[in-house]
């Protein structure tokens, strides 16, 4: 039997229940293989019980799975040591969803929601040696139809894909029922550990850090400290700071005495930091985390501890009257900070299937973009711990939603209580993450109130919508915020973003907003320069995976956009003609089915660019840009900046790009009468930076028709406009087809010299259907050395947005998607850690090289 490892969570003598069990549909006889985390879609694929569910349209055959009760059970032994305990708990992280569990035959637990861990005294029913633990998972579908059916209406859900919308009933992750980027897998299943604790007659339930006050000379901190298990106890309490070696602070510990007359006593225990090291966002700063220790002693024995990672900052959600509207800004430390990032679905399906590593690269491609923030969207999960100690050690803001997402939801008695269950487990789970920015009650269902027609789509009689909008309230504007300031009191909590409204354009004044008039409104990109508001915290536009990822999830036949599988891999009705319609302003017909996939990532790339460009420029009016969406659960036609596999898109080439902390920016005049040139330097940085500012017209084969230089001083938070000029001037009679106008911001080095490159902009004054590239005769170095394949590209014309691959690597080259300039070397490197010196011989003969060019027909 493989031996498991203790997942952090689990301590020194506790047994882990993870790993190898046994599952089956209920009713059949035989059982078969199981894994612990996992689910039973997972557990029928290990088995080859069913095909790869995101193999062409596998998703249409399984369908049937959600109809069944599925049966998990693990035998396992208990030795007399643990026995010896005074008492033991069975915990579990996850249960997916209506279950019912039996410890050696007794009913245990019964459980409704997927969102809540369980612990369970279980010492009376454990035997010496074997054991067993049978849980049955009953389907999600089965279980809440008589309601559905009862009820004779039908809730929005409009995401929720099949003809009964059940999907509100159940407190399990919506985007498992479908949306309008993701499959329909309605799984089942243990999702996240189950352990077989001891539990001392005393032990630390939690530990909750307040900060009272934070200044640059202090910390004042509370660790309110709920112990649990016994009525009578004397003992001492004490809190020490692991990792202040090496910094000049000194943090004394604390001890105190306690005696415990109560069960489940909460204790309060003042720690003060001089001199606090504070944390910041990426960026901006260090992430750091002061790691403390609380023990439990009686006499000289630790009966419990637990570590916490703690980053000290104050972060404030501005969202008050002003002289615009309504404001909508973060202040970190004190500092109004600009919000740069995007909005974060599960990474698969199957949620077993997002490994820490996986985590871990999410939170490098997030910090390698250069953002600091991102949104943990309502349709998925409350993300696993790990996900939040990254974002913690990564500076990466949590834009936190309760999981509802675009429907109204009922409000009975059943459901509010597990509702609230919920809420406190994951609150309390969550609040200590230095990471956390704030809680927001749903996604989209205020907006879907204001304007989705629901009344007459859904047919609800007057009546019947004034009760749901009651339910509504309910909800979202009475239990959770009560919740939150319960158990969160120091958090900013709002019911539904966005707060303002893409449909009224006056609302671009008022809070957060979801502006969806480019893509779902089909009005151009140029749009996002007119459509700026106060904070943006959703707008997108879809694109295709690369060919090399298309080619994992189809065959041959499939590879025509309107072939069945692309589009059962396509999940929003007017996807593909969409991306169409678009393509036809700015790029010539591509030539075939691979030179579309590519292109479209060039439209959405180059498309989303006009909106970061046109949100950092209009800071401090506006102060936040999350796009739609960051990742992929499966492969597919989507909004997404990295797709299923980890490739990542132009698109998300393009926010590292426009995410810079300085970073400059080109534009023309809103109104084309205006005839101006702008060239703008924005700065994320709390000090000014003297820098080089150079600008220069070149035509597509390198001919320099202009040149200026200047040393700019760049202003602290804010957005600056240093140069405007005549683009006619400029031109001077020079074709616009056949030129590029090139920005650079570099350093100024010790002797006054240009310096390194900080940020660069490219600007065409035409589409790019128009301008008069040329099959570039490109010449590529290759070099191969510290793990990494370096190339070295050198064209005699501009070659536009150049993308390179070679297959048989999925990692991401240091940059992809550029426009090479003529005559400029361009080096980029990528990771090849894993590969043999055979194999790297192999791969560099198979290094791919397109530009636009290569999409045009003959
Ligand atoms: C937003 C999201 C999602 C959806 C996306 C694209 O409104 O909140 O519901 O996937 O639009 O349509």
């Amino acid at each position: 039997m493989p031996t498991t490892v203790l997942p952090s969570n689990i301590k020194e003598g506790n047994l882990c229940l993870n790993g190898p069990w046994q599952f089956r549909q209920y009713g059949d006889k035989a059982w078969l293989a199981a894994q612990v985390p996992g689910c039973n879609f997972s557990d029928l694929l290990n088995n080859h019980q069913i095909n790869d569910p995101f193999h062409r349209n596998e998703e249409s055959q399984l369908q049937w799975i959600e109809k069944h009760d599925w049966e998990y059970r693990k035998l396992f032994n208990v030795n007399e040591t643990m026995l010896a305990a005074s008492a033991l708990e069975l915990v579990f992280a996850g249960l997916d969803t209506y279950c019912d569990v039996y410890l050696n035959g007794v009913l245990i637990l019964q459980s409704n929601n997927m969102f809540v861990g369980h612990k369970i005294s279980c010492k009376q029913w454990l035997n010496l040696g074997e054991n067993t633990l049978h849980i049955i998972f009953r389907s999600p579908i089965n279980e809440v139809m008589p309601i559905f059916r009862e009820n004779g209406f039908t809730y929005p859900a409009e995401n929720d894909n099949s003809a009964e919308r059940l999907s509100v009933f159940t407190r399990k992750a919506p985007y498992h029922y479908g949306w309008d980027w993701g499959p329909r897998f309605v799984t089942s299943g243990i999702w996240r550990s189950v352990s077989l604790e001891v539990v001392n007659h005393i032990s630390i339930a939690d530990v909750y850090v307040q900060q009272e006050s934070l200044s640059a000379d202090l910390a004042q901190l509370n660790f309110q400290i709920s112990l649990t298990g016994a009525q009578q106890f004397t003992g001492t309490i004490h809190i020490e700071c692991l990792n202040v070696n090496g910094l000049s602070q000194r943090i004394e510990s604390q001890q105190m005495d306690i005696t415990v007359k109560d069960n489940n006593q909460s204790l309060n225990i003042p720690l003060v930091v001089e001199n606090p090291n504070l944390w910041w966002p990426n960026g901006l700063g260090d992430a750091f985390l002061y790691q403390f220790k609380v023990s439990l002693f009686a006499k000289q024995q630790c009966l419990d501890t637990k570590e916490l990672a703690i980053g000290l900052r104050t972060i404030e959600v501005i969202n008050e009257q002003d002289e615009f509207g309504e404001s909508f800004y973060l202040k970190v430390n004190g500092q109004p900070t600009f919000m740069k990032g995007a909005n974060y679905i599960p990474s698969d399906s199957f949620l077993d299937r997002v490994s820490n590593v996986k985590y871990q690269q999410i939170f490098d491609d997030a910090v390698a973009a250069n953002m600091n923030m991102l949104r943990v969207w309502g349709g998925g999960i409350y993300e696993n711990d790990e996900f939040y100690q990254l974002a913690d050690q990564h500076g990466i803001l949590i834009w936190q939603d309760f999981m509802f997402a675009c429907s109204l939801y009922p409000a009975d008695d059943d459901f509010l209580n597990t509702v609230a269950n919920e809420v406190e487990y994951n609150v309390k789970r969550l609040r200590n993450h230095a990471c956390i920015a704030l809680w927001c009650g749903n996604n989209e269902t205020e907006m879907g109130i204001e304007f989705w027609q629901w009344p007459t789509t859904f047919n609800y009689s007057d009546e019947l919508y004034q009760k749901l909008k009651q339910d509504y309230a309910k909800l979202f504007k009475t239990v959770l915020p009560e919740l939150v300031e319960q158990f969160d009191p120091e958090r900013f909590y709002f019911s539904s973003s966005p707060i303002g409204y893409w449909e009224t354009k006056e609302d671009d004044n008022r809070g957060d907003n979801h502006y969806w008039g480019v893509w779902h409104g089909e009005e151009p990109f140029s749009e996002f320069k007119q459509r700026v508001p106060r904070f943006m915290s959703e707008f997108g536009f879809q694109s295709f995976p690369i060919m090399d990822s298309v080619k994992k999830y189809s065959i041959e036949e499939d590879w025509h956009i309107d072939s069945a599988v692309m589009k059962s891999h396509q999940k929003h009705p007017r996807g593909n003609s969409l991306i169409r319609q678009y393509m036809k302003d700015e790029y010539q017909d591509p030539k075939d089915f691979e030179s579309f996939l590519y292109l479209s990532q060039v439209q959405q790339a180059l498309g989303l660019k006009i909106a970061f460009e046109a949100h950092r420029s209009a800071m401090p009016f506006c102060m936040g840009t999350l796009y739609w969406q960051f990742n992929d659960c499966w492969p597919v036609a989507s909004w997404s900046g990295i797709d299923y596999y980890g490739r990542w898109k132009a698109l998300h080439y393009q926010a590292q790009r426009c995410f810079k902390s300085i970073a400059v920016f080109v534009e023309e005049a809103v109104n084309e009468s205006d005839d101006a040139l702008m060239v703008n330097v924005v700065c994320d940085q709390r000090e000014s930076q003297t820098l080089m500012l150079t600008e220069q017209l070149l035509t597509l084969d390198g001919q320099l028709l202009w040149a200026q230089q200047d040393v700019i001083a760049t202003k602290p938070l804010a957005s600056e406009v240093y140069s405007s000029k005549s683009i006619d001037n400029l031109l001077a009679g020079a074709n616009k087809n056949d030129v590029v106008f090139v920005t650079y911001l570099h350093n100024i080095n010790s002797q006054g010299e240009q310096g390194s490159l900080i940020s660069e902009a490219f600007h065409y004054f035409s589409a790019t259907k128009e301008l008069n590239l040329v099959n570039a005769s490109l010449t590529v170095d290759k070099s191969v050395g510290d793990n990494q394949i370096k190339l070295f590209l050198l064209a005699d014309n501009l070659m536009r947005q150049v993308y390179v691959s070679i297959e048989g690597i999925d990692g991401n080259f240091s940059d992809n998607f550029f426009d090479l300039l003529p005559h400029q070397t361009k080096e980029i490197s990528i990771d090849i850690a894993d590969k043999t010196e055979q194999e790297v011989a192999l791969l560099l003969e198979k290094i791919r090289i397109v530009s636009i060019v290569d999409t045009y027909q003959k």
